[in-house]
């Protein structure tokens, strides 16, 4: 009789995991501290937003930080033993990229990079030696390098002579592939425009950095071995038998990095441009093998390549699939052109690219704000009070939402998942709302570069090389839809671990066409007028 109510054990089982279930749910939820930033609790207790993230890549922070930034400008994430703050606020932000004694990105290099480059322990040993050295202090060799790139790599002499060598190799390429398209006929149509200009990109890059011995020339099947690891970079990093579970970057990148130990060994980067000189020499000062040196070159012919390839990607898609914005480029470009006295070429200076282009200057800071989703990270190096307000415990990562920040409807306007180059137009723009807008744009809520401490060190080669390539497809080529017509412009992919400028969801193919009108018997010539004034 007592016993009629006692549930089968099905139910006693239910009852046992539900109860531990919301008991796991409330100690994930629990604060450390209660100045602790909102918790945000994963569905499943503890390792649902590991899950997540591993699932769906990096739209699954994006749309918890879209969710939650009206009421809060920064949450917390619980995973297993640790939490990760989410920052979705770009004053909140600066305040972050202020406090970078305490959270800091280097003490993730090494640890990245022994994942991604497969380092062997000894080379990470001397990596992480005096990572963040004080004045007077010893350096380690990131310290030495990071400072060495940083100035060679900003305003000054050698960044103008390494964009010129960068702008003459694109037009190498471009003019090599309308002599293709003239001489030889080939068909272009259906021409995947991300691998054409992957292509275009790769081989330059190859070439104005490691110079013309450098391992691509010699193999040119290590282009593809170059994409086969970038796409595979999310795996890598994971580092579960990569082996297997990331077999053909695996195999890329061993085959790149065999090459370009085989390109060091025999002493052919003393052919190579003087940065990359000044890299192997350093590395060799701090103790690392040759052969170790190649995965760190690796490393810089990835960041030389990567979000170049994409955000020229983007620039060209857009301007070629609005013909209004194409003739209104064009006419910004062409009107740069001066002719040379004998009238047998044109000179285009990429000083005048940067400083008299807005609506092209536009178009290229809206590519880079609607594809880049990358999230700032560091590690809170002590328990921190951050704008003596929020609560970040020591071990734990802080991250910057770029995606969020890019995509805030707050400080881009309501149209903030349109393109629309106008809203970087600021003074020029028509309306007086557009001017509001501008003007209140926080500085650090344009985040394809990063910020603080970790800004990116080629953003203004990047930006010379980049309009400098656009410029000379503009100029010299039409480009249509597969079938002549109108170009469709895809959504970007973000079900993938954001490691740089978002890739289409599908391929864009077109038909190329050396372009009309244009005289091809004047040689275009790219030049910089004078060393570049920055801002
Ligand atoms: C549109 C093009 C580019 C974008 C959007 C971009 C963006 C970035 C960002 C956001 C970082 C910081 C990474 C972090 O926080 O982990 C970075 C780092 C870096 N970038 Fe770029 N980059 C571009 C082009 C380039 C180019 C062309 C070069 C070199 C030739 C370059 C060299 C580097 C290097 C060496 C680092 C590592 C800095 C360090 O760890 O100290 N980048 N880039
Ligand atoms: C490429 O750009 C993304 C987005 O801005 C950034 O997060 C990433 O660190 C960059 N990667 C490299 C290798 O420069
Ligand atoms: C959150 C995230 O995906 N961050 C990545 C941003 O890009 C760098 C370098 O490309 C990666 O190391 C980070 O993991």
């Amino acid at each position: 009789m007592a016993l009629e109510w006692w549930p089968p054990s099905a139910t006693w089982a239910i009852m046992a995991f539900s109860t531990l279930f919301i008991a796991a749910r409330q100690l994930s939820a629990r604060k450390l501290d209660p100045r602790e930033p909102p918790i945000v609790s994963p569905a499943i207790p503890f390792i649902g937003h590991l899950l997540g993230m591993a699932f769906y890549g990096g739209r699954y922070l994006k749309q918890i930080g879209i969710r939650n930034r009206e009421r809060t400008p920064i949450f917390t994430l619980p995973v297993p033993n640790s939490r990760i703050y989410i920052v979705t606020d770009p004053s909140l932000a600066a305040a972050v990229q202020r406090a970078s004694k305490v959270l800091s990105f280097t003490p993730i290099i090494p640890e990245v990079t022994e994942r991604i480059l497969g380092l062997d322990k000894a080379t990470v040993e001397i990596a992480r030696k005096n990572l963040d050295p004080a004045p007077g202090e010893e350096r380690g060799f990131l310290a030495d390098i990071q400072e060495m790139v940083y100035t060679w790599l900003g305003p000054g002499d050698y960044l103008s002579e390494l964009t010129s060598a960068a702008a003459n190799q694109l037009k190498v390429e471009v003019a090599d592939y309308i002599t293709d398209l003239r001489v030889r006929r080939v068909n272009a149509d259906g021409v995947d425009l991300l691998v054409w200009v992957r292509h275009c990109v790769t081989v330059a890059t190859a070439q104005y950095l490691y110079g013309p011995r450098n391992p691509l020339v010699g193999d040119p099947s290590l282009e593809k071995a170059f994409w086969d690891f970038d796409h595979g970079l999310g795996m890598l990093l994971m580092n579960i038998m990569p082996s297997i579970t990331a077999a053909k970057a695996y195999a890329g990148r061993e085959r790149l990095v065999a090459a370009l130990a085989d390109y060091l060994e025999a002493g052919t980067y003393k052919t190579a441009s003087k940065i990359v000189q000044e890299r192997v020499a350093l590395a060799l000062q701090h103790g690392w093998t040759l052969r170790a040196t190649a995965r760190s070159e690796l490393s810089f012919l990835f960041a030389g390549i990567v979000n170049t390839t994409t955000s020229t990607f983007w620039i060209v898609l857009q301007l070629f699939a609005d013909p209004e914005l194409l003739r209104a480029v064009r006419g910004e470009i062409e009107a740069l052109l001066t002719r040379d006295d004998d009238g047998n070429a044109h000179t285009l200076a990429i000083d005048d690219l940067k400083n008299q282009c807005p609506l092209l200057n536009a178009v290229y800071r809206e590519c880079l704000r609607l594809n880049s989703d990358n999230n700032s990270v560091r590690i809170v190096k002590e328990d921190t009070l951050l704008s003596e307000r929020w609560f970040l415990a020591k071990d734990s990562v802080v991250q910057i939402a770029g995606g969020v920040i890019h995509a805030d409807s707050a400080i881009w306007g309501s149209d903030v998942d349109a393109f629309d180059p106008k809203r970087f137009l600021g003074q020029q723009a028509g309306s007086n709302k557009d001017r509001e807008r501008e003007r209140q744009v926080h500085p650090a809520a344009f985040r394809a570069f990063g910020g603080g401490k970790t800004l990116c060190p080629g953003r203004h080669f990047a930006m010379n090389e980049i309009l400098s390539f656009v410029a000379l497809v503009v100029l010299q080529l039409d480009i249509a839809g597969e079938d002549g017509g109108r170009i469709k412009v895809p959504r970007k992919n973000d079900a993938v671990l954001p490691v740089h400028i978002l890739e289409p969801v599908v391929p864009v193919l077109v038909s190329v066409r050396p372009r009309e009108g244009w005289d091809t018997r004047r040689e275009l010539r790219i030049v910089l007028k004078h060393s570049i004034m920055y801002n």
